[in-house]
């Protein structure tokens, strides 16, 4: 076992804040956090200089004390003082004293006084106005803990995008019902569809008087009100998604729907086009010294600076502004042009609904084919089917086939993807189908250089069409698999072969970034809501919304094609 300087420091460290909190003596807690420094920033390896039998207690700020601790550190990787002071100071306070504010002082009479040993009892003590009443901290100090904590649960969290837009559109609804009020939009990163959200950015104009700051705090969900203003607000809800409130003047709104939808990045670079032709752009509007050019609009903001508008999809900084220069901006893949769906599941496998119903559903959104791809038999967890009953749905779809009027279910599989980069079923059957999503669905984490490979290999066989949410990621729960997405794209078009940009909101693979490589790479991207009910169609809207993100455009979307069209693509020769 090696043990690093900086580990070293970070245990001298800990030392110190136990200290401070157990109220010892100044000097002794200088003394570890002066060790602590001296040994961060020591150019060689103490463990190093141990085994040469060099002598530390001649480092600064290190005496013959530290030195032995230190090499009872490299001897045994842990330190005997530091847990005898842990068994005596209970683990929560360290983090209490790391929020701003609050210093070992203060957190040891949160302790002694309100027994307070973590971050949640703190939360709870400040929401309940206990820590107002200690001596020495007041109403203004509790509200900052608030806003700490609450900072520091944003952090840690970011919300799905479709959790998000339930919550905006309720709470978007009950604030047009307050009197005066004119507009309410979600702005931020919600209305440039990021896959997660952080905070929602919500922007109202209205008449004077307007109780709208009222009815937005006292909004039911509201768990919280970190601040209250009459032109800001904000709170957190429930579900612990925190949501600010501004409220500007009409003149200003397209100027403050253009500044708070952001992105930041965006924003900047947009601002530094705006100083070299001398306006100034903040969110009240465009100046020319104190004339306001422009306001009302976002369109009226793009044109003063002498830009077409860019899509909110568009605003991060990726080189749009550029492409907004050249005129050569994309023109965005939106939910109108998708035909079809090219992946769900029915109840024959781990879907909720029949053939029919999922045919009936897709006839409603006015698509013009669905394909039926339910799963094969390896993954044995959805009832995966062999050979013999993806023959009977064949058939089936057949039946149903003749009977449907304006849509055409199409055949096709959601074939799993073995280790050994062989798909699941046989040749024999796979060569009936209109089409397969293949897919990996075992072995996410085998490393690069084999994942790429395996896929590589699954897609030499001439019945591979399209790769199923390639990286197989779950946004908060489970991270991508590790593969070479410039090879495996290659790949894909060297033989024909497609992607798929899987719609599940926790899914939402390919990501906007990949998208666009797609894109420049010339490789055509499926757009599929992966749906395991009827509903469950309606989330192919996410997927578009990732997609404009990534800059495609209906020629981009294999889906955006009428089926004899498609079918032409899907044909691998
Ligand atoms: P999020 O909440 O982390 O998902 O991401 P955003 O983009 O919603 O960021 P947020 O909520 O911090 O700010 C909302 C928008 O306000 C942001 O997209 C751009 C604008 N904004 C915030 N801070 C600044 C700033 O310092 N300068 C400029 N130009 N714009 C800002
Ligand atoms: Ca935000
Ligand atoms: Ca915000």
């Amino acid at each position: 076992m090696t043990v690093r300087n900086a580990e070293i420091a970070e245990i001298f460290d800990h030392m110190a804040a136990l200290l401070e909190i157990q109220g010892a003596n100044p000097f002794r807690i200088r003394a570890y956090r002066n060790a602590a420094r001296t040994v961060d920033d020591l150019p060689r390896s103490l463990e190093a200089m141990i085994s040469e039998g060099e002598d530390l207690s001649k480092l600064p700020d290190i005496g013959k004390d530290l030195a032995g601790k230190i090499a009872e550190i490299v001897d045994t990787g842990r330190l005997e003082a530091l847990e005898e002071m842990e068994k005596q100071v209970p683990a929560g306070l360290v983090d209490l004293t790391r929020l701003p504010g609050l210093g070992a002082k203060r957190v040891r009479a949160l302790h002694d006084e309100l027994g307070i040993s973590g971050l949640d009892e703190l939360r709870r003590a400040a929401k309940a106005g206990h820590i107002r009443e200690l001596s020495g901290f007041g109403a203004k100090t509790e509200q900052r803990i608030l806003e700490a904590l609450s900072r520091r649960a944003q952090e840690e969290r970011r919300f799905l995008l479709s959790d998000v837009e339930d919550i905006a559109d309720r709470y978007v609804d009950h604030l047009k019902a307050v009197s005066g009020v004119r507009e309410v939009v979600a702005a931020g990163s919600y209305r440039r569809r990021k896959e997660t959200v952080g905070d929602l950015d919500i922007l109202v104009t209205c008449k004077k008087g307007s109780p709208v700051m009222e009815r937005f705090v006292e909004y039911d969900e509201v768990d919280t009100v970190l601040s209250q203003g009459t032109t800001r607000s904000t709170v957190v809800l429930h579900s612990g998604l925190q949501v600010d409130l501004r409220v500007v003047a009409q003149v200003s709104y397209g100027a403050a729907l253009y500044y708070f939808t952001g992105s930041k990045a965006h924003n900047v670079a947009v601002r530094t086009i705006a100083v070299k032709k001398k306006l100034k752009i903040n969110e009240y509007g465009v100046f020319k010294g104190k004339r306001r050019v422009a306001g009302k609009t976002e369109r009226e903001i793009f044109r003063a600076v002498g830009l077409p508008y860019i899509e909110p999809e568009l605003r991060e900084n990726r080189g749009e502004i550029e492409a907004a220069r050249k005129r050569r901006l994309p023109r965005l893949v939106s939910s109108s042009d998708i035909r079809g769906d090219l992946h769900c599941h029915t109840e024959a496998t781990d879907g909720r609904n029949s053939l029919e119903e999922m045919a009936s559903a897709a006839k409603a959104l006015g698509y013009e084919y669905l394909a039926i791809t339910d799963h094969s038999k390896r993954v044995a967890v959805t009832h995966g089917m062999d050979e013999a009953r993806l023959r009977k749905q064949l058939e089936a779809i057949d039946r149903l086939n003749s009977r449907l009027r304006g849509l055409r279910l199409l055949k096709a599989m959601e074939v799993d993807i073995l280790e050994n980069g062989k798909l699941d079923l046989a040749d024999g059957v796979l060569k009936d189908l209109d089409l397969t999503v293949c897919a990996i669905h075992i072995g996410l984490g085998i490393g690069r250089d084999k994942q790429t490979e395996r896929i590589i290999r699954a897609m030499d066989n001439p019945h591979f069409t399209i790769l199923a949410h390639p990286t197989g990621r779950l946004i908060n729960q489970r991270a991508a698999s590790d593969i070479d997405m410039e090879r495996v794209m290659e790949a894909a078009v060297e033989r024909g072969c497609y992607l798929e940009l899987n719609a599940q909101p926790e899914r939402l693979d390919l990501d906007d970034v990949h998208c666009r490589m797609a894109k420049d790479m010339g490789l055509k991207v499926a757009i599929s809501s992966d749906a395991h009910s009827a509903d469950g169609l309606g989330c192919l809207r996410f997927g578009v919304d990732q997609g404009r993100r990534g800059w495609l455009e209906a020629e981009d979307v294999l889906n955006a094609r009428s089926w004899p069209k498609l079918r032409r693509l899907l044909a691998r020769s």
